[in-house]
């Protein structure tokens, strides 16, 4: 029996699924987890969960989870106090911090941060305190090409989401949910929503270069060629506005650009791109009649899409399909979500705004664009490789393992050995963390609260959910924004330890939290319009931290309370533990979300136009002999999870999957070991001839290969796998975003 059951929202993946744990009493007094099931009273998962969610006992109690801060001395990481651990980092950081340059820190920023509270509201101060233009986050290793066609088009990154539970088609490119459990598109059980679109009648249609997982459930599975995506919507598109088959509906008089983008795409047609793609022609023209044809369809791109060199091209056009069979917002479509935070409501005034561009600033050594006030990671080893004024000394990294993550390991490994200083506020002594100076590490899921500012945003549903934190923090543990506090302190150049730390800490949170007070009442849409700033922190402030920050958030939200309604605050959430459900996602929202400058969606703009033009030059372009692509595993998490062992157990999952045509002609035998080289590298690796991949590609999953010199995960370090990023090359990128092109890596094969 257990003796105490919690609820909260998994933080893993975007999927957001509740959790039901039961806890049970120790003699002395404290708790520990009996067991974690699916949350069957949650508004939104309904008692699904995958088997990463039960895992977050096993992350609780992970031995190689550090408790304490870790200072490297002679090599060898110790544990330190908090003071010690902020000393030491103030001293390392001096003679940088002296000199003035800013620049010379640089901040990358990795995928846990959005699923975590605390980070999410302390970012922005530790971002501000460094004031270095070198900023980079996960971003531009995932989703900144689909970021930039949403604030391209719709002028503020609003990116639509595919309407999964009332759609009648539904064409997915570059995702594999059965796996990864979907991203950009807050869904739990997307298996379960795909599979009632089939029982409602509709179609799934996957296009991949691989059988995935989400494909052997499809009704169709269109085997593309890597790459070849954008070719594939412009063709679509070509064939839909071609044959008449276009309507716009109730967008038709807010949209500008349209025909200067069908101009563009007019060699586009099936019949041209069908080898460069690798699908024929007919079929081709069969999915855009159905697309055209159905009650309602949406096409969803995911990772396939934008990690690929016509990354935000492909994001565009899946916009342009969308939009040109009447499926942009519209039921059954690709909808906007309205998060309870974050997002200004459609009442009121129609969209006009500043829009988006590209840029502001550029890189040091390449010229390469930032975008969001950030450059593309990809530019971080020059940048800290290169001497000179605004060159990179030191690193701080926060949740995240880009000597994994990101392209071009080696190089990665080499430029942050070669820093001066370096601290990681991370929990794992890992293939970054390994070359850090000091490690600061953030309590476990379960000892945080969570609330889920980012997804939100970007769910097939309106829902909020809150979920306290269930342990309380160990002695030797900090909260992780008071470690993001603490290190902004230092930042400022004021007190690293003792009191006046702590007093700079409050200072800090006081400030962050004016400032959303501000913010959420110069929200021109928001309920509390006309209400003072110092009126909504005092009704909020009966909470502390990112608490406090959030209800001021949620009662300024599109459902919000305001000072004293009785819509959403922090107190509502935490009387309904299993979440509150806010409704099925809402029509026409354009033009009310628009924030471009002329009040349209804007499809073309001088970025665009050389993309366009490139597409239709490199049709014929030939394609390499043997490229590379990535997959996600149901039971793996990018790279830190495996080091639990319930997830890691059984046959090697990092396989070369290779299609035994190419295996016959290299002579690559099942489960021998293979040599795949790329120009920035080679792996050895096992191998596995296998028909999911077409031929012509082979597949690696990316997070692997913690069996390296200075990694402390006893059990990760076992796995035999290998970094697939020791391929990928920093330099096959999305033009317009720099964002990296994971997929489609021309490498070459040979037996080991
Ligand atoms: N279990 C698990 N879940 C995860 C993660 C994890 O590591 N493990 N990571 C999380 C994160 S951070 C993210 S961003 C999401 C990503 O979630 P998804 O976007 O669903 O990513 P993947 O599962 O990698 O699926 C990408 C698919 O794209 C295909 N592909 C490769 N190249 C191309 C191409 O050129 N064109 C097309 N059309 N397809 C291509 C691949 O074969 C693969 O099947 O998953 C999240 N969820
Ligand atoms: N080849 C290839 N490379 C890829 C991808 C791919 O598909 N193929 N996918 C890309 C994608 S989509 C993404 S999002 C990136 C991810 O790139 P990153 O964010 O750089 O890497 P992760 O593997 O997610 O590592 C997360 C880090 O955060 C730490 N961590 C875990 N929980 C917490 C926490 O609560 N707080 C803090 N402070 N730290 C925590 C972990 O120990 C780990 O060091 O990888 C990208 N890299
Ligand atoms: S799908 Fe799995 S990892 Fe993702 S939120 Fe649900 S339980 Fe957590
Ligand atoms: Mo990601």
């Amino acid at each position: 029996m257990a003796d105490r059951t919690a609820f909260r929202t998994c933080p893993l993946c975007e999927a957001n699924c509740g959790l039901e744990i039961e806890l049970t009493t120790k003699p002395d007094g404290s708790e520990e987890v009996k067991r974690i099931r699916g949350d069957q009273a949650d508004v939104f998962s309904a008692g699904f969960i995958c088997p990463k969610g039960s895992t977050l006992k096993h992350l609780h109690e992970d031995p190689d989870w550090l408790r304490a801060p870790h200072v490297k001395r002679d090599g060898e990481f110790v544990a330190v106090t908090w003071d010690e651990a902020f000393e030491t980092i103030a001293a390392g950081l001096a003679p940088i911090l002296e000199s003035g340059d800013r620049n010379a820190v640089g901040l990358y920023l990795g995928n846990p941060n959005v699923h975590s509270l605390d980070p999410m509201i302390y970012n922005r101060a530790l971002i501000k305190s460094i004031g270095t233009a070198n900023l980079f986050s996960a971003s531009t290793v995932d989703q900144r090409p689909k970021e930039i066609s949403s604030a391209m088009l719709f002028g503020s990154v609003t990116i639509p989401v595919p309407d999964l539970d009332r759609t009648d088609y539904l064409l997915m490119l570059g995702a594999n949910p059965v796996a990864s459990n979907g991203s950009l598109c807050t869904a739990p059980d997307f298996p379960g929503r795909l599979s009632r679109i089939q029982e409602r009648g509709g179609r799934v249609i996957v296009v991949d270069p691989r059988r995935s997982e989400t494909a052997e459930t499809a009704d169709e599975h269109l085997a593309i060629r890597p790459n070849g995506d954008a070719w594939f919507l412009a063709a679509l598109a070509n064939v839909i506005s071609n044959e008449g088959l276009a309507d716009l509906g109730h967008l038709a008089d807010h949209v500008s650009g349209l025909d200067e983008v069908l101009a563009f795409i007019t060699p586009v047609t099936p019949e041209a791109v069908a080898e460069r793609v690798g699908l024929d022609a007919p079929t081709i023209r069969r999915i855009a009649a159905e697309l055209a044809a159905a009650p309602s369809a949406a096409v969803y791109g995911r990772i396939g899409t934008t990690c690929q060199e016509f990354g935000t091209l492909s994001s565009v056009l899946v916009d342009v399909v969308n939009l040109l069979t009447g499926n942009l917002d519209s039921i059954g479509g690709a909808m906007f979500s309205t998060g309870a935070v974050g997002q200004p409501s459609t009442k009121g005034k129609p969209g006009v705004g500043r829009g988006f561009r590209m840029g502001g600033t550029t890189s040091r050594v390449s010229g390469t664009r930032s975008s969001f006030g950030e450059f593309p990671v990809t530019v971080m080893p020059e940048e800290i490789e290169t001497a000179g004024e605004g060159q990179i000394r030191a690193m701080v990294t926060v949740g995240g393992n880009p000597a994994s993550s990101t392209p071009n390991s080696t190089r990665m490994n080499a430029a942050f050995e070669s820093l001066e200083f370096m601290v990681c506020v991370d929990p794992y002594i890992n293939e970054t963390t390994r070359h850090a100076d000091v490690i600061l590490p953030p309590p476990t899921a379960l000892q945080k609260p969570h609330f889920d500012l980012a997804f939100v945003n970007l769910s097939v549903r309106n829902v909020a959910n809150y979920s306290e934190a269930i342990f309380p923090l160990e002695e030797s543990q900090m909260a992780e924004g008071e470690i993001l506090r603490r290190l902004t302190s230092v930042f400022l150049g004021e007190a690293a330890s003792g009191p006046a730390a702590e007093a700079v800490v409050e200072a800090i949170d006081d400030a962050s939290a004016a400032a959303v007070a501000d913010g959420a009442v110069r929200n021109e849409f928001g309920p509390v319009a006309g209400v003072e700033g110092s009126e909504l922190l005092e009704v909020s402030s009966e909470y502390e931290g990112a608490d406090r920050m959030l209800d001021m958030m949620l009662r300024s939200g599109p459902f919000g309370s305001g000072l004293n309604g009785d819509g959403l605050s922090l107190a509502k959430l935490k009387e309904n533990p299993h979440g509150v459900d806010l409704g099925a996602l809402e029509e026409h929202r354009i033009p009310g979300i628009l924030r471009t400058k002329s009040g349209t969606i804007e499809l073309i703009n001088d970025d665009l136009r050389p993309e366009f033009e490139r597409l239709a030059a490199t049709i014929e372009e030939e394609v390499p002999e043997m490229v590379l692509v990535g997959r996600r595993h149901l039971r793996s998490n990018n790279s830190w999870m495996h080091n639990v062992r319930v997830l890691t157990k059984g046959r090697n999952r990092c396989t070369l999957q290779i299609h035994p045509d190419d295996a016959d002609r290299l002579g690559i035998e099942d489960g021998s070991a293979a040599k795949v080289t790329s120009r920035v590298g080679e792996v050895i690796i096992d191998c596995e001839r296998t028909d999911v991949v077409r031929p012509g590609v082979v597949s690696i999953p990316h997070g692997f290969g913690q069996n390296t010199e200075g990694v402390q995960l006893r059990v990760a370090s076992e796995y035999r796998g290998v970094n697939t990023n020791l391929l990928t090359d920093e330099y096959l990128r999305d033009p317009i975003s720099g964002n990296i092109a994971l997929n489609g890596v021309p490498v070459t094969v040979a037996p080991a």
